[in-house]
């Protein structure tokens, strides 16, 4: 899953597209070099970030909707939001994803939207909002509480009326976690994915626990965010998200080959 930030303020890449015409020719760059998928986001998520009213999300996207009902989507589209409005004019613009860092708990609509539209969704993880997320973080056991988290939310959209088999989670790296939290989930994916039954996706691309790993700002994340994707598929994240799409491509192309050779 390839990341396209259409904000002013995301932490790795905030700013970075100067035009809708821009954000298209990055979605045909990913689909070139090997995305499955493009999540398109317009509100930062990063700790500290305040709310984007829908208005202004909406303003920052249209653009580009406009450009997907017009031409078309160069691959499969991914709406990062967790308001339905939003989310709804995605999926009217070709989304076939609603990436939900609140798991629905964000606006009382979206499941409803979703099971209407027939859409994939992720749940994400996350301990209360971007605002205050990174306020000392404790859990007394990271996996079995992120797991439960993520048992609550499958059963809510599926009571909602979404399929169960539509549904993506996401343990939340960086979503109100230290270090070791992050370390004790990515190394958890088999634990998460045995209990919960559905695919798992993890975004660690140039996070904060690549910087507390490695001491390096985020320009300089991509070998740590290469090798924390690597390990996650390892360990059986069925998609990864990322800024870098190429290089993560290459990566896990070299991976799996040796990998299968061994088999
Ligand atoms: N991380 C970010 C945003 N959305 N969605 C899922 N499912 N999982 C993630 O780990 C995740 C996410 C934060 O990354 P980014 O979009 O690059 O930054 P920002 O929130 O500053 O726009």
């Amino acid at each position: 899953m390839g990341v396209l930030n259409l904000t002013p303020d995301s932490f790795a890449d905030g700013g970075s597209i100067a035009s809708p015409e821009a954000a298209y020719d990055r979605m045909g760059g990913m689909a070139c070099d090997g995305a499955a998928i493009c999540d398109i986001g317009a509100e930062s998520t990063r700790p500290g970030a305040l709310p984007v009213p829908v208005e202004e999300e909406l303003r920052r996207l249209e653009p580009v909707f406009r450009l997907l009902r017009a031409r078309g989507a160069p691959l499969p589209v991914s709406i990062d939001t967790s308001k339905a409005a939003v989310a709804a004019a995605a999926i009217e613009a070709g989304a076939v994803m609603v990436n939900d860092i609140t798991a629905g708990r964000g606006d009382e609509a979206m499941f409803a939207l979703v099971a209407d539209r027939g859409t994939d969704l992720c749940l994400m993880h996350m301990r209360g909002d971007p605002r205050t997320m990174q306020d000392d973080p404790r859990y007394a056991d990271v996996v079995q509480e992120v797991g439960d988290f993520l048992e609550g939310r499958i059963a809510a959209a599926v009571a909602a009326g979404v399929r169960e088999e539509r549904i993506v989670v996401d343990p939340g790296v960086g979503f109100g976690k230290t270090l070791e939290h992050n370390l004790a989930l990515l190394a958890g994916i088999p634990v998460l994915a045995a209990r919960l039954g559905r695919p798992i996706l993890v975004g660690l691309s140039r996070k904060g626990m690549i910087g507390a790993l490695t001491g390096r700002d985020t320009a300089g994340r991509l070998a740590g965010s290469l090798a924390g994707a690597l390990a996650g598929v390892a360990r059986g994240a069925a998609a990864v998200r990322v800024h870098d799409v190429a290089e993560t491509v290459d990566a896990l192309t070299v991976w799996k080959a040796i990998e299968e050779a061994g088999r």
